[in-house]
């Protein structure tokens, strides 16, 4: 843990007992733990994920593919508990060397496709059904654009602003007041975009309001590190208005509670296998 004499040693050595929200599954390297192979359902997209907001991002994607109909998009969505290791496994490992969530195969393809980085998932669901990422190239540029923000800044608002605020063992003030400034710089760019749009990139609902919403939409309604007083959301009016229209979609609200193990247990499902498991979100179906 960092006090003010802190001075680094010439060479950095892993302290394993460092203390922190993430000190029992932060480790300097990468690759399997453990051999275990994944679950595999009955759909052809199986999703390996947790309810965090990279997760929201992909089971939002397919509800509103199934609410469009899109038949094709059913999936499995498996429990992967990050604060117990499971992305750690062989067969999680396989899906995503980067080991973390949310991870996707698709057994529609021979062989089936991995797909790791909410992002490249949500361009690969895009692209695959034809919704949410506009064919004419200026929008879908627009829409790549923010994107790649969200892909860019959520690590600042998560990794920075939220770990030093809410999880970090020590409250440290130059750490909360950088990574809250470049919050509340991020929460303006948004807030000046949604002046002037109805949707992030633009006219159309499209995969940047997919990503960006779980992060910033989240963070403005209060749903995540209980910031909304301390950043004065409510002075984000645009974003505001903005994150309760997305929140108010059928899709979104099914697709937040996907794979949650937080919250009120009505907003929690664990797994999700058929349309039907809405019904009955509070019953654990973790597989041992
Ligand atoms: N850039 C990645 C970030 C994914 C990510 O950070 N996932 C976190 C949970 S939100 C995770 O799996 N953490 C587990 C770990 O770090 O071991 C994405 O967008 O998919």
């Amino acid at each position: 843990m960092s006090d003010n004499n802190y001075q680094p040693p010439k060479v950095w050595t892993w302290n394993q007992q460092g203390g922190g929200a993430f000190a029992n599954i932060n480790r300097p390297v990468s690759g399997a733990t453990h051999e275990k192979e994944l679950p595999v359902g009955k759909h052809p997209l199986q999703l390996y994920s947790l309810g965090t907001p990279n997760g929201q991002k992909v089971t939002i994607m397919l509800e509103e593919l199934l609410a469009k109909g899109v038949t094709g998009a059913d999936y499995d969505a498996w429990l992967i508990r990050i604060g117990e290791g499971d992305q750690f496994s062989s067969g999680f490992v396989e899906v995503n060397p980067n080991s973390k969530i949310p991870a996707l195969r698709d057994h529609s393809t021979m062989p089936p496709t991995r797909v790791f980085e909410s992002g490249a998932i949500l361009v690969y669901l895009a692209e695959k059904y034809g919704y949410f990422l506009p064919k004419d190239l200026a929008a879908r540029t627009e829409t790549l654009n923010w994107l790649f923000w969200l892909q860019g800044s959520a690590p600042f608002l998560g990794g920075g602003f939220g770990h030093f605020y809410s999880y970090a063992p020590v409250k440290i003030e130059y750490a909360i007041d950088r990574f809250t400034m470049e919050a509340k710089r991020q929460l303006d760019v948004l807030d000046k975009q949604l002046a002037e749009h109805k949707y992030v990139a633009g006219n159309e609902y499209t995969i940047a309001d997919m990503a960006v919403w779980p992060w910033y939409g989240n963070v403005v309604l209060g749903n995540v590190y209980d910031a909304a007083e301390f950043l004065d959301a409510g002075s984000y009016k645009n974003v505001l208005r903005w994150a309760n229209e997305i929140a108010s979609r059928p899709a979104v609200k099914r697709g937040r509670i996907v794979n949650r193990t937080n919250g009120p247990l009505n907003e929690q499902l664990h797994e999700r296998h058929d349309a039907s498991d809405f019904d009955t979100q509070t019953e654990d179906k973790r597989q041992s």
